[in-house]
């Protein structure tokens, strides 16, 4: 065999090989691009879910709310109604008969004032239009404690401002947060634009509930990066950024502790005076728990006095056959209750309207 065969036999071997080689480098080269290609448009065409946005709930409407909350009402007022209506069907009234209707009111802690008020009231109507038939009876009743509760306050929360901001204050366990956290619901509801300001700073786990009670609405928390902060610093910059971004209503809320009413009144004071420096302080909610009657007022008179409120958020109204707290708490605080607290669900919160109420607690 001579050199120029043996060349032509190894080119006829070596041109496919080389020709094949360089196909297969080729076509892993153009996978390696278009693989690179879709990397790249992945994360924008993902769905939304990946990038971590909440689920958002659609909160109830507020009109209307009490009256669809209302057999609340009647499941933790029945023994007070039910008991005023079956003293008062009766037929002919004793003393002892109002002694007992005295009694019931107190017993639902109406107070000791506002249940002379209303004994008085009854035993002149019964005198001048007699007791006839039961619905008359309920009639009446229904009249005198709707005047007791007294329908000519005004129970509007308000929130009007550039922004409005709502300051939350009461004692720890009240329901502040969770009562914060339906009030934005009840604005989004009705379609205003919400700030939470986290200013309980004294555990890291008061900003994460409030934050989650705004997330579920789509609704964004200010809160301080460390525990410990200084509360007034983080409603500051609430209220600054909600100014800032054209929010309608900033809601602040504060933490409960009670420690001496000095420290209260500088911590409130200053949080309030930061606030007032940035926007005027539309409304000042006292959050009063229900259950805790006569005992729960006596703090909530502290933080009358010092925060300077102007509505009541009355919680649990669901879990206490105490209803009569509601007038009560406006007698002793001088302030409208506002709104009410039926339940933990979150839009178990209505806003307070005598009629309603005391068609709940008559049943
Ligand atoms: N049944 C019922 N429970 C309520 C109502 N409002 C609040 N709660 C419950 O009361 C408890 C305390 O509520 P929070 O909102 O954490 O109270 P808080 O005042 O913020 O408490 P601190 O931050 O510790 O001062 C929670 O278990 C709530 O679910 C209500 O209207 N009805
Ligand atoms: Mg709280």
């Amino acid at each position: 065999m001579d050199d120029g065969f043996v060349f032509s036999n190894v080119l006829i071997w070596l041109i496919p090989l080389v020709v094949a080689l360089v196909a297969v480098i080729v076509t892993l080269v153009l996978l390696r691009r278009q693989d690179k290609g879709r990397a790249a448009v992945r994360p924008a065409s993902r769905p939304p879910v990946a990038q971590g946005a909440p689920d958002q709930d659609t909160p109830a409407p507020s009109a209307g709310r009490l009256v669809r909350l209302r057999e609340r009402l009647a499941r933790s007022g029945s023994p007070f109604g039910a008991a005023l209506l079956a003293v008062l069907s009766r037929d002919h009234l004793t003393d002892a008969d109002w002694d007992e209707l005295e009694d019931a009111l107190l017993l639902a802690d109406v107070g000791a004032g506002p249940a002379t008020e209303l004994i008085d009231a009854l035993r002149t109507r019964v005198r001048v239009e007699g007791v006839a038939d039961p619905s008359a009876v309920r009639t009446m009743l229904r009249e005198e404690l709707i005047r007791l509760v007294d329908p000519t306050l005004d129970r509007t929360l308000h929130t009007a401002g550039n922004p409005g901001v709502v300051l939350v204050v009461g004692v720890n366990g009240t329901g502040k947060t969770t009562t914060v956290g339906k009030i934005a619901r009840v604005l989004v509801a009705d379609d205003y634009s919400v700030l939470l300001g986290a200013a309980d700073t004294f555990r890291a786990a008061a900003a994460d509930q409030l934050q989650t009670w705004g997330a579920r609405v789509g609704v964004k928390t200010v809160r301080a990066d460390k525990d410990g902060a200084d509360p007034a610093a983080v409603a500051f910059d609430a209220v600054k950024r909600g100014k800032a971004e054209g929010v309608d209503v900033v809601l602040v809320d504060t933490a409960g502790r009670l420690q001496n009413k000095t420290g209260l009144m500088d911590e409130l004071g200053k949080i309030t005076r930061v606030i007032t420096r940035e926007a005027p302080l539309t409304e000042v909610l006292l959050v009063l728990d229900a259950t805790t009657g006569q005992n729960g007022l006596q703090q909530a008179r502290v933080f009358a006095e010092v925060a300077g409120i102007t509505g009541i958020a009355l919680t649990k109204l669901d879990g206490t056959a105490k209803g009569g707290i509601v007038v009560a708490v406006q007698r002793e605080l001088g302030v409208p209750v506002k709104l009410v607290g039926l339940g933990e669900g979150p839009d178990d919160l209505a806003p307070f309207d005598p009629e309603a109420f005391v068609d709940g607690i008559l049943g």
